[in-house]
Formats: structure tokens, sequence, C-alpha cells
């Protein structure tokens, strides 16, 4: 069955590991977005939500090769659905913007860099796709927070598809599983301090990147040489040429939510 179909019968699970919703453009939670989602389409009155699940074995294996390889194919995979998505709702005649999952993004503007386009977290929980977790993640029913996000803006008219069951509550009650987990002491309640999670996760990203050249430039020339055959270098490249640059997931895998038997 075409995607667009599925959509317009109300299916939430398009597949193994796809999941699905719609909302209004105009949502409250995406107050802060409307200026962006004009400047993508301004006739845009709904957006489709796709959250693609991780596996979830290989996200706790512990190898971080294979953690990228999945991390890079979700979002890889969420790109695909809104990319044929949004062909199939202009081959009827209306306009379908796929929104970027991650990058690009709008990294020139003044004190903007690393702000996306639209925050799928809120757009997750205005689709009622789930809850917005302690971890500052969306938290599925389905897979918990092991999903990557991705999805379109459009005027094809979706007012009976919208989400009408919306978790504006967290569900996390007591629990702090996550906030315990977090190797960079990143986490507070619904509360992520960036710079900590940056500079883990971005050991070879743009942080990294910043670091090795401020070294090449300071630098010595034995040490130049030096950093010049060293790992950093090799990884650097290795990121620049797949695209993936992550090193943690804790606060994903950490989460009983999504996992066997949970919630009950
Ligand atoms: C930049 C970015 C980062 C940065 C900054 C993180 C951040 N919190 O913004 C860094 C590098 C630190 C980062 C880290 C991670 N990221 Co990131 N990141 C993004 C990106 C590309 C943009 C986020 C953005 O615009 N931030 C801007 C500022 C304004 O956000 P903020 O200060 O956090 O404020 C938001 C929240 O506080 C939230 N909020 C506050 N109160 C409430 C209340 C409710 C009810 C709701 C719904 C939301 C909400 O709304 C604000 C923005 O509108 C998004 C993709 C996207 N376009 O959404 C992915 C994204 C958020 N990242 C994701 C993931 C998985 C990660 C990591 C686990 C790393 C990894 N291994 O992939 C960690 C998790 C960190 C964490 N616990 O939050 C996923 C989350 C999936 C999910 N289940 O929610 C996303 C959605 C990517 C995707 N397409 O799937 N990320
Ligand atoms: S990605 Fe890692 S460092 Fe960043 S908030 Fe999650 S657990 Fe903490
Ligand atoms: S680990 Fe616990 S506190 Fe953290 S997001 Fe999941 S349910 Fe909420």
């Amino acid at each position: 069955m075409e995607l667009l179909e599925k959509i317009l019968q109300g299916e939430r699970k398009l597949g193994p590991g796809m999941i699905a919703g719609v909302c209004a453009a105009d949502h409250p939670l995406l107050e802060d977005y409307r200026e962006k989602m004009r400047s993508m389409l301004p006739e845009g009155r709904f957006l489709v939500i796709f959250a693609v699940a991780h596996s979830r074995g290989t996200l706790h294996s512990g190898n971080n090769p294979v953690q990228q390889y999945d991390t890079l194919y979700a979002y890889r995979h969420a790109g695909d659905l809104s990319h044929r998505l949004s062909r199939e709702i202009e081959d009827e005649g209306c306009l379908g913007v796929s929104v970027p999952v991650y990058m690009p993004m709008d990294m020139l503007g003044e004190g903007k860099g690393m702000r996306g386009e639209i925050c799928w977290r809120r757009a997750g929980v205005a689709a009622g796709l789930g809850f917005y977790g302690k971890n500052g993640l969306l938290i599925t029913g389905e897979f918990g927070p092991l999903v990557r996000l991705g999805g379109v803006l459009t005027n094809f008219p979706l007012e009976k598809q919208v989400a009408a069951d919306v978790a504006l509550e967290s569900k996390c009650g007591a629990c702090t599983i996550c906030l315990d987990s977090c190797p960079a002491g990143a986490l507070e309640p619904y509360k992520i301090n960036k710079k900590k999670c940056g500079d883990r996760v971005f050991t070879y990203g743009l942080r990294g990147f910043s670091t090795f050249l401020d070294e090449i430039i300071t630098a010595d020339d034995a040490r130049r040489q030096e950093a010049l055959r060293g790992p950093a270098l090799r990884e650097l490249w290795q990121n620049f040429m797949t695209g993936g640059y992550y090193y943690c997931w804790a606060c994903q895998t950490s989460c009983p939510w999504g996992k066997p038997g949970y919630p009950a």
C-alpha cells in the first residue's frame, strides 16, 4: 500500500519499526517554529511525523561502529519515508516539503548553530507519537526513545488524520534511570546541558575538529607531525565520509520504555 494511503487510513504502524502521526502545523507546541514553517511552505497546514526504530540489539552492543551504522540507517530511513511521502503528495497535486531529520541545519545565523528547522521531539508529541521524557527525548509507546524522527510539511488536507490523543504530560513518574545513566552528567529532569552532552557526543564531531585544528595551528613541528599521524585525524576523516559522529546513546538505551513487556 502507498504511504499516503496508509496515513489517510489513520494507520500508525507503517511496517516493522516504523510509526507515523499527523499534527496541525499551528499546534501550540510548535509555536516557536511557525516562522520557519512559513519559510518552508507558506501554505503548509499539516506535519506528518515518522519515527523509525533503532535496532535495540545494535545500540546495546557497546560497539561504536555498529552503533554509528544503525544510527545512520535509522536517519536515512526516516529521510527516505519523508522524501517518498512528499513525492506521493505531489502526485496528488499538493505540495510536500521533506524537512531534514538532522543535518543540514542553519549554521550561519548568529548563535543559531545546531538548531533544527523543526523540533522533532515537539512535533512527535503533537502528533500523538509519545510523550516528552525526563531525558529530553520523545518517548514512544512502541520503541521508547530508541527512534529517529523526521517528517513532511504539507498543504494536503489531513484534518481528519490529526492526532486526537496527545500526551502533554510526562509518563516518567518517579523514574530517574536516564539521569543516573548519562556519563557526562548532562541531564536534569526535562533539561539537558548541551555543552556537556556535546563534548561527549561530538568527541570527533565539530568540537573534535576545532580542537584538532587548534592543535595543528599552535603546535611545534614534531607535535604537528604526531597529530597528523594520530588516530584523531583518521576518526575525523571517517566521520566526514560517513556523516556519523555519535559516541553516546545512554539516555536512549537506559530508558525502560519500549523494552519488551514495558509498559505492561
Ligand atoms: C542539535 C541537536 C542535538 C544537540 C543539542 C541537543 C538539544 N537538546 O537541542 C546535541 C548534540 C547535544 C544532541 C544530542 C543528542 N541528540 Co540530538 N538533535 C539535535 C537536533 C538536530 C536539533 C535540536 C534542536 O533544534 N535544538 C534546539 C534547542 C532549542 O532545543 P532545546 O534547548 O533542547 O529545547 C527543546 C526542548 O527543551 C523541547 N522541550 C522543552 N520543553 C518541552 C515540553 C514538551 C512537552 C516537549 C514536547 C518538548 C519540550 O523543546 C525545545 C525546542 O523547541 C535534533 C533534530 C531536530 N530537528 O529536532 C536532534 C535530536 C533531538 N537528537 C536526537 C538524539 C537521539 C540525540 C542523542 C541521543 C545523541 C545520539 N546518540 O544520537 C543526544 C540526546 C541528548 C538529549 N538527551 O537531549 C533525536 C531524538 C529522538 C527522540 N527520541 O527524541 C533527534 C530528534 C534527531 C532525530 N531526527 O531523531 N542533539
Ligand atoms: S547522549 Fe550521552 S552524554 Fe548526551 S545526554 Fe544522552 S546520555 Fe548524556
Ligand atoms: S529512563 Fe525513566 S525518567 Fe528517563 S525518560 Fe525513561 S522513563 Fe523517563
